[in-house]
């Protein structure tokens, strides 16, 4: 490595080696050494009993493993030609001819594809056995090699088939990347960058070692409360979707890093234009990225009218754009507007949020819902209600911010708070449904989609419930369903925002 742009210190004392546990459920917490060396201490990370080593690295990668038991060297070829599935069922062959057993274990040394083919085949050779990774690049130390993901292309598209395995451990030996190119030390660089904004800080005042170990424990804290990318690690895509577009328009001459570095600085933008961020926020990015020594503008001659269209064909622009943006409460999703549904069109931005969130509201008396009259309300208790909703909120990618109030003005409260960072509102205002006109203004206040929900059908109650004053600024309603009608509008609003636009 012997551009300079970016390149902390090589450790100070006390920053020589640091140890960040990846919790993932519990049992299955593995450990991610940084530290100059480290590669030395591969043989204690073995599993217990490990009985042979199958490493599969790639030729010109001069890492020297010692795993303390007998191994076998596997190359695999270099380039995104190679990161397929004939290069899988080559190595399961391989392995298996050779006799690799679940008491083995595979040792993954390199880049990010090297521990994408390598995690891989590990997934799903026998059913799994052991992997651990040796990451030596910045990129793969920082990222790829955290968190589990796996994958390889198919002629379809990039990392379009892959698991989620969890290494046994990770080895970032900072010694690896001395001799790292330039270009593939940048790549790192635009990773590096986007965690700036993700709760890593001043990153670049860090030595190197702290400053891969500040990443790996944002990176894991992502990783242990959504190890599926369901909602919050999909945050970690901060930059990425512009930057997966200028990669392709660009025919990959631009590297991911560079790409990604790019991606920040137009996701920056861009929440400057919705009011999220000011001019100051901005600057931090340009100077975050301009730092790393990063292009700073898209190559010449980008066919510019083309990005847009790639952009919608990312395989995470479910239902269309997705954009992670900074804001007040730093990177989230981004802001979130109607879907129409007959309510009044208020200027909504086109683009969606990579974790909206949707605020779930009960009123009065609900509280007691399960003790009494279960013939008309059902028997699940307010917190069912809310863990059902919640549940299936977070397989559809949302998340939930629930409250419960007896009080009008508290729930008045709430919507008028929503409307800074909350992409939908499912409300079940209890008896207040049928006269608060003060909820009924405040939701007409709130640009995105509303779910108006109750467990029994009031239409077909008594004659006060036969009103909703709620109905007519809701987008959808959902009665009579019981509990069941909570995680349906869930469904209901995932459907609703992915058709914002
Ligand atoms: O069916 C619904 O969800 C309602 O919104 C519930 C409100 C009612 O006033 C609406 O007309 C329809 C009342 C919730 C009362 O909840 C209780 C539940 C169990 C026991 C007592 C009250």
């Amino acid at each position: 490595m012997t551009d300079t742009a970016g390149v902390p210190g090589k450790g100070s004392a006390g920053h020589e080696r640091r140890e960040v546990d990846v919790v993932v459920s519990g049992a299955r917490s593995y450990p991610v050494v940084i530290g100059s060396g480290v590669v030395a201490e591969l043989a204690s990370w073995l599993p217990e009993g490990t009985a042979r080593v199958a490493v599969v690295t790639q030729s010109g990668i001069r890492v020297q493993v010692d795993p303390g038991v007998a191994f076998e060297t596997y190359l695999i070829g270099h380039g995104e030609e190679h990161k397929c599935m004939s290069t899988v069922e080559d190595l399961c062959s391989r392995w298996s001819e050779d006799g690799l057993t679940r008491g083995d274990c595979v040792l993954a040394v390199g880049g990010g594809m090297v521990t994408d083919v390598a995690g891989f085949a590990a997934s799903v050779y026998h059913r799994g056995i052991p992997v651990i990774h040796v990451a030596t690049t910045l990129l793969a130390q920082i990222d790829a090699a955290i968190g589990g993901k796996t994958g390889v292309n198919l002629p379809q598209g990039k990392n379009l088939v892959g698991t989620f395995w969890q290494p046994s451990a990770v080895l970032c030996d900072t010694d690896t990347l001395d001799t790292l190119p330039p270009r593939e030390w940048r790549c790192g660089l635009g990773e590096l960058a986007k965690y700036h904004w993700l709760g890593g800080g001043r990153l670049d005042e860090l030595p190197l070692v702290e400053r891969i170990a500040r990443c790996v424990g944002v990176k894991a804290g992502f990783v242990a409360s959504d190890e599926r990318e369901a909602g919050r690690r999909a945050l970690l895509n901060y930059g990425h979707t512009l930057a997966h577009a200028l990669e392709i328009a660009g025919g990959h001459e631009l590297r991911h890093g560079e790409a990604v570095g790019l991606g920040l600085l137009f996701a920056a933008e861009l929440a400057r234009a919705l009011g999220r961020i000011d001019a100051a926020a901005v600057a931090e990015h340009r100077r975050v990225v301009g730092g790393y020594g990063l292009p700073m503008r898209i190559p010449d001659g980008t066919d510019v009218g083309s990005l847009v269209p790639l952009m919608f064909r990312d395989k995470k622009a479910i239902g269309g754009l997705t954009f992670v943006l900074d804001g007040p409460g730093g990177c989230r999703g981004g802001s979130r507007r109607r879907s129409g549904g007959g309510r009044g069109d208020s200027g909504g931005c086109p683009m969606s949020s990579a974790v909206p969130m949707v605020l779930l509201l009960s009123g009065p008396n609900l509280n007691l819902s399960g003790q009494r009259e279960p013939e008309i309300y059902g028997s699940a208790t307010l917190d069912d209600l809310v863990e059902a909703a919640t549940d299936e909120a977070a397989a559809l990618g949302m998340e939930v911010q629930h409250l419960h109030s007896n009080h009008e003005g508290d729930l008045v409260d709430a919507i008028q708070a929503a409307r800074a960072e909350t992409a939908g509102i499912v409300i079940n205002a209890g008896a207040l449904s049928h006269y608060s006109w003060a909820i009924h203004d405040a939701l007409a206040a709130f640009a995105g989609p509303v779910v108006e929900l109750h467990l029994s059908n009031p239409g077909a109650r008594e004659a006060f419930r036969h009103e909703s004053v709620v109905t007519p600024v809701a987008t959808a309603v959902i009665a009579g369903l019981g509990a069941a009608g909570y995680p349906l509008a869930m469904r209901a609003m995932a459907g609703l925002l992915a058709a914002t636009f």
